[in-house]
């Protein structure tokens, strides 16, 4: 199996840590969509990491879709529970926290378009998703080990994903403030041996 992704892509280190909890092999293959040489779209046609190819070359992206293939091959922990109800409610919490690296992601394009071409409105309304975003964590939080359940899931990996993601692009946005319980939940996160080995290199 290789995944297809670039060292600092949030959604891969997604990916990444889901596949280190699982104990599940894999060979990464750095390429990087932004690269004109890259052989990205080949692999998927809108151009994005991450990417999942199979031993059969079946490919599947995006992120949570490679979370929810990663889930069929049975390899514990789950990261969705099996009750399809539950899982939805799972991955609301993944949608949620990957939709604060959405954001975080669009201040960072815009922050590298010409300065005469930056939209202060467009980079404002990304920061107020981040931040309802983050509060919306912070509430489902609170009072609980995890996110959802009694046990680890994909939501906790996303929010604490996206928590690094915003603390590397966007640092004067401190998630911290004001947010206790995902605080001690990230911190908790950013512990684990699928974290501490998957931190993107400055850059
Ligand atoms: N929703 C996608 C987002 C993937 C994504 O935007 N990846 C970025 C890297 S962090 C990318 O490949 N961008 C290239 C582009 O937008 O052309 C996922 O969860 O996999």
């Amino acid at each position: 199996m290789k995944l297809v992704a670039t060292p600092t892509s949030p959604y891969a280190r997604k990916v990444r840590v889901a596949l280190a909890e699982k104990n599940i092999p894999f060979e990464l293959v750095v390429d990087s969509p932004w690269e004109p040489t890259s052989t990205v779209p080949e692999v998927n046609p809108l151009g994005k990491v991450p990417v999942l190819i199979t031993d059969d070359g079946e490919t599947f992206f995006d992120s949570p879709v490679i979370v929810a293939w990663l889930e069929t091959l049975g390899a514990d922990p789950r990261l969705i529970p099996a009750d399809a109800r539950e899982a939805v409610r799972v991955r609301q919490l993944e949608g949620l926290a990957d939709g604060i690296t959405d954001a975080t992601v669009a201040i960072v394009l815009e922050g590298r378009r010409p300065e005469d071409k930056r939209s202060e409105d467009v980079i404002g309304r990304q920061l107020q998703k981040i931040e309802r975003g983050l509060d919306r964590l912070e509430q489902l939080a609170s009072g609980r080990t995890w996110l959802h359940g009694d046990h680890m899931s994909i939501g906790d990996i996303a929010a604490a994903v996206t928590a690094g993601f915003i603390e590397l692009r966007v640092p004067h946005v401190d998630w911290r403030a004001g947010r206790p319980a995902l605080t001690t939940l990230v911190e908790r996160m950013f512990e684990r041996d699928s974290f501490k080995d998957t931190v993107p290199p400055a850059g």
